[in-house]
């Protein structure tokens, strides 16, 4: 039987917090423990109101920020931790688990807080360990391309730092501007671009990892792109979620950065003709793609109503119809799909041949009402974007000197002559305008933390069959005339397989609407041989889905190794793993964290966060998030 029960570690009392001081130092550790801690200060002069004053409001300050940590981003998981500490250094950190290991004191590493499922915030009262004072970039190698950095760097930082060596960081996600490196390992994020630099299980080269017990594996820190010694124990830290040991440094492979970049945004009529645009885009722009990413109508939707900036790419209404044929306008009621190409090449000189070419490919796979292709996109006058021209201008106009549109046949795409994958398309002539089609699709999580309650899954599918669990979803809220409360939203990273199902409900959580959809999704996606977590981990939401698609050995070895690595369970308990093996999967571990987390309180109408949005939450049009 799993015991789960707070019981089961020790409370933290005010020796220990002074423990914690001692080591960290008193600025390094904030604690509602015990409350006034101003015996060193307050002299015998007891009637110090402005002292008094002072620490009252400091600890108003304390209890502020413990709140905050204690909350995700999403303020759907809450724990009560009275203690957060801010380690400086891998010795730091090996001293307080030495010491944690010891007293039986339980550790929720914490980075950028910008998880999904509940994985960096505490069930009960975990000590919280923050990584956000440990944010320095250590060394970049120009030779090489490796760049090794502490984990606590925000990936947005580090990003630029190696920007100005011309590099970049092989994964990108929405978050970036929070998130930090530590986490993106912890939980082996996938993001936007995984299409183009792979997982982060290939270009992380090494690690190093302060273990429960308190040892430092600093000779994992590896910066060797080859290295076929023994087994791969990095490997085990990357998407452990903080189960196994505290990454405090990554060594991580950065390849070069483009020199410029396309969006192109191609407007479907259906999933199918999504899917098959994405494979002809692999296919005929493979050298330059660095992401291919879908969204449907009702992502659309409630991006636009809900972030302020945010446009149609296609409106309905839209008369910016330059070529004089005002085409069926209708048909664009019609566009439920929208397929964000991203593309980019590595010298600025190359960037107008790249255009020419994805516009020749945006041509050759776009429906003509009008008989041809070459008309191409409609494009919105609301962006200001690229105008369609009169098939003379071809060989005149400024994004273009090599344009070889008229030869789009010979770019090999004459299978589609017949059925069309696309009815509109867009086309970036600028970063500004890359930005803001990009954003269309790496907003709408913002949009959808604004826009209500959000039920959240992040599956891997067979892709061609991937979105009828959307129409399913759907359906099952049909059948039950409860399709006009809630939203069902497709979107995701349609180059990997993984789909994002997000269920919003303006009027807030409710338990109706949740027992529509789970088990439903999990059995669903077991059933077609999915995962139930494709990228963002399983966290403290799905501890009690580990065992979907696994055998019984799997989670046997899965829960051996964990023992091994962290026998007392100090690190991250009632996440990812269940503390012990148990035949049955509903067991009282899923009961009691299903009950004590991810309780779906994220109400917005009590959202009092505004003063404190990171950039993360900024208006829509920010160029970077
Ligand atoms: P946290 O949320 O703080 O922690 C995540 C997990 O890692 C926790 O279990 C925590 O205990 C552990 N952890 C953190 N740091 C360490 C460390 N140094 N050592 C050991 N354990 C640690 N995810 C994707 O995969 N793809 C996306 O495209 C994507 N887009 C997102 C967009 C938005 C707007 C948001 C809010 C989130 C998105 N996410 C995405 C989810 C999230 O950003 C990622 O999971 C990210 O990698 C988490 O990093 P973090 O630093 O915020 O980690
Ligand atoms: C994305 O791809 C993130 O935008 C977030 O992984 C997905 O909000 C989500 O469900
Ligand atoms: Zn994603």
């Amino acid at each position: 039987m799993i015991t789960t029960t707070t019981t089961k570690y020790k409370t933290l009392d005010e020796d220990d917090v002074r423990t914690l001081q001692e080591i960290l130092g008193k600025e390094n550790v904030i604690q509602s423990v015990v409350i006034n801690d101003n015996s060193h200060d307050s002299n015998n002069n007891d009637n110090n109101q402005e002292q008094r004053q002072r620490q009252q409001q400091q600890q108003t300050i304390i209890i502020k920020e413990l709140n905050e940590m204690n909350q995700d981003w999403q303020k759907k998981y809450f724990g009560k931790s009275k203690c957060a500490i801010f380690p400086r250094n891998a010795n730091e950190i090996s001293k307080v688990l030495e010491y944690c290991s010891s007293k039986k004191i339980a550790i929720c590493p914490q980075g950028g807080n910008t998880g999904l499922v509940g994985g960096g915030v505490p069930v009960f009262d975990e000590v919280i360990l923050s990584m956000k004072r440990m944010n320095s970039v250590i060394s970049i190698d120009n030779v090489t391309g490796v760049c090794v950095c502490e984990a606590g760097v925000i990936l947005e930082e580090l990003d630029d730092a190696l920007l100005k060596r011309g590099m970049t960081v092989p994964l990108d996600l929405g978050a970036k501007g929070k998130c930090q490196i530590g986490g993106n390992v912890s939980t082996n994020a996938g993001g936007l671009r995984l299409v183009k630099y792979g997982s982060l299980r290939g270009t992380v080269l090494g690690l190093e990892v302060v273990l429960a017990d308190g040892t430092v594996l600093s000779s994992l820190l590896r910066e060797n792109r080859k290295d076929n010694t023994g087994y791969d124990l990095k490997q085990l830290f990357i998407g452990a979620e903080g189960t196994l040991g505290i990454i405090t440094k990554v060594a991580i492979l950065a390849p070069r950065a483009p020199a410029a970049r396309i969006v192109t945004i191609f407007g479907c009529e259906t999933f199918r003709n999504a899917v098959d645009l994405m494979v002809e885009v692999k296919r005929k722009l493979a050298e330059n793609l660095s992401a291919v990413e879908f969204f449907d109508r009702e992502s659309l939707e409630l991006t636009v109503e809900t972030l302020p900036g945010a446009k149609d790419p296609f409106p309905i209404n839209d008369n910016d119809n330059n070529n004089n044929n005002n085409n069926n306008i209708n048909d664009t009621n019609i566009i439920q799909f929208y397929v964000a190409v991203e593309t980019t090449v590595n010298e600025k000189s190359m960037e107008d041949r790249l255009r020419s070419a994805v516009l020749n490919f945006a041509r050759a796979v776009t429906e003509d009402n009008n008989g041809g292709a070459k008309n191409g996109g409609q494009i919105s006058r609301t962006f200001g974007f690229w105008k369609p021209r009169n098939d003379n201008d071809d060989n005149n106009n400024s994004y273009n000197n090599n344009d070889d549109s008229k030869n789009a046949r010979s770019f090999g795409l004459n299978g589609y002559k017949k059925n069309k994958l696309v009815k509109r398309f867009l086309i970036s002539e600028n970063e500004k305008q890359a930005n803001e089609l990009w954003n269309l699709r790496e907003r709408i999580s913002v949009a959808l933390k604004y826009a209500g309650a959000v039920y959240k899954y992040d599956v891997s599918l067979p892709t061609i069959k991937m979105y009828e669990l959307v129409d399913e979803m759907r359906n099952r809220f049909r059948v039950m005339n409860m399709d006009d409360d809630v939203k069902v939203l497709g979107y995701g990273h349609l180059g990997d397989g993984n789909l994002h199902l997000n269920i919003s409900r303006k009027k807030g959580p409710c338990e109706k609407t949740l027992s529509l959809i789970e088990p439903f999704v999990y059995d669903y996606v077991t059933a077609h041989k999915g995962s139930v977590s494709a990228e963002h981990g399983l966290g403290a939401m799905k501890v009690n889905e580990l065992w979907r698609g696994k055998d019984h050995y799997e989670v046997k070895l899965m829960q051996n190794i964990k023992n091994m690595f962290d026998p007392k369970c100090i690190l991250n308990p009632y996440k990812m793993i269940p503390s012990s093996f148990e035949e049955d999967p509903d067991s009282s571990l899923h009961d009691q964290t299903k009950t004590r987390t991810g309780n779906n309180n994220n109400n917005n109408d009590n959202d009092n966060d505004n003063d404190s949005r990171s950039s993360l939450d900024q208006p829509f049009l920010l160029s970077r998030l």
